[in-house]
């Protein structure tokens, strides 16, 4: 028995350190209207634990971002997002964030979740 656990436990591990460098990608939907908004989530995004890379498109305000696998997992990513003061996805953005984004941001409506027609 103990030694079918160490057998296992070694699957295990071997499984997870293969996870270890696995990369997996992730769009996010938010709100971006100018330049700013794309520099202040690509900019502080890619600090986030996990996150290996990260790009905007202005045009259809999507996030797109590569991330490591076993650090970290689309909902962690969604809210960092959130915590700059964008949406994401269904997660609504930190409405003390929106306030500090630059006044062409706030002016715009980035960082509030598109009215559902
Ligand atoms: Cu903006």
């Amino acid at each position: 028995m103990k030694h079918l656990l160490t057998i296992s436990l070694i699957a295990l591990s071997t499984f997870l350190m293969g996870q270890d460098k696995k990369t997996a990608q992730v769009d996010i939907k938010t709100s971006t209207v100018c330049d700013m908004c794309v520099k202040t989530i690509e900019e502080n995004l890619i600090y986030e634990k996990g996150v290996k890379s990260v790009s905007v498109d202005l045009a259809s305000s999507r996030i797109h971002v590569e991330y490591t696998a076993k650090k970290t997992d689309p909902d962690a990513i969604r809210q960092a997002v959130t915590k700059l003061g964008y949406y994401a996805d269904d997660l609504p953005g930190d409405p003390e964030a929106f306030k500090k984004l630059p006044d062409c941001c706030q002016k715009e409506g980035c960082g509030q979740p598109e009215k559902k027609e």
